[in-house]
């Protein structure tokens, strides 16, 4: 039997059902997050719950827990399921209550859900790479809110996947923003680019986590936009993201990155990600 989360209390599966008079439901008024879980402990926990406040912090919705009590929610969900390695989804709506644009008074209370998967880590893509497209951006224009609203990123992604790729990497005229559910990398030269934190991107925790790595074993940073022609003469291109972890891209549209090997940069950078993976507990 499995468990979710609902509001404050692990609950039973089955105990949790959609209002629909949800505004998650009907506008996409909330935000989310997706936690990694790699040998029963979550990784980079305090980080997600850090940018959860912060996201609904910019959609003006007060979370009715502190950092604390969410931290301690999402680690009972995790026991629950008994989840060794896979990941977590949680988000929070500005709750339920007759249709109206105008947000709720102050009774309605935000539901907040969870759930915790089993999964495996993407191996086969971390070894040979994958293949990703060029798809334009016609997501709005606060990508910094990990927003419940994905329209423009499921339709990317939908395209990738009928074209037989990965990734759909979105563009805004000839600049790169990022993947429709990653952030994209270029190494070229020695150097590592990637687009600057702003409101056209998510601020990836794995972003994050790769930027320290990249300090680590002497790669310098530039945080600057990469336009599509530069993106294609790169080196090495990576996509990641909680899920994908450092995942080299070796095809862009049927042009081949560094004739389609993973190159040396990449394979440093997921081995310097992997040390930081949580090892088993042993007793
Ligand atoms: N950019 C977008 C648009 C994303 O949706 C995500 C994560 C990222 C970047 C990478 O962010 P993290 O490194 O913090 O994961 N997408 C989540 C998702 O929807 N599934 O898995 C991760």
């Amino acid at each position: 039997m499995g468990y979710s989360l609902l509001n404050d209390r692990i609950v039973a599966d089955e105990e949790v059902v959609v209002n629909k008079e949800d505004r998650g439901y009907q506008f996409g008024d909330g935000i989310y997050e997706v936690i990694k879980v790699y040998n029963g402990q979550l990784f980079t926990a305090d980080e997600h719950i850090d940018r959860f406040y912060l996201s609904a912090e910019k959609i003006r919705l007060t979370i009715p827990y502190t950092k604390h009590k969410l931290h301690q929610l999402l680690h009972e969900l995790v026991e629950a399921n008994e989840i060794n390695n896979g990941h977590i989804y949680f988000q929070i709506t500005r709750g339920a209550t007759a249709r109206n644009h105008i947000f709720p008074s102050a009774d309605v209370a935000p539901v907040l859900t969870g759930a915790a998967v089993e999964a495996s880590r993407p191996i086969t893509n971390l070894e040979n790479g994958v293949k990703a497209t060029f798809v334009e951006d016609i997501r709005w224009l606060r990508c910094d809110i990990k927003s419940l609203n994905l329209l423009g990123a499921v339709l990317a992604k939908q395209e990738a996947f009928e074209k037989g790729c990965y990734e759909a990497i979105l563009h805004r005229g000839e600049t790169i923003t990022e993947g429709s559910s990653t952030n994209v990398f270029g190494i070229k030269d020695g150097v590592l680019y990637t687009h600057p934190a702003n409101n056209l991107i998510l601020k990836g925790i794995t972003r994050q986590v790769i930027l320290t790595c990249a300090q680590e074993i002497d790669l310098p940073i530039k945080e600057q936009a990469m336009t599509k022609e530069q993106l294609l003469a790169m080196d090495e291109v990576i996509v990641a993201s909680t899920t994908s972890e450092v995942t080299p891209v070796i095809e862009i549209d049927g042009q081949k990155i560094n004739d389609g090997q993973v190159g040396l940069w990449t394979r440093k950078l997921q081995a310097q990600f992997a040390t930081k993976i949580p090892a088993p507990i042993t007793i």
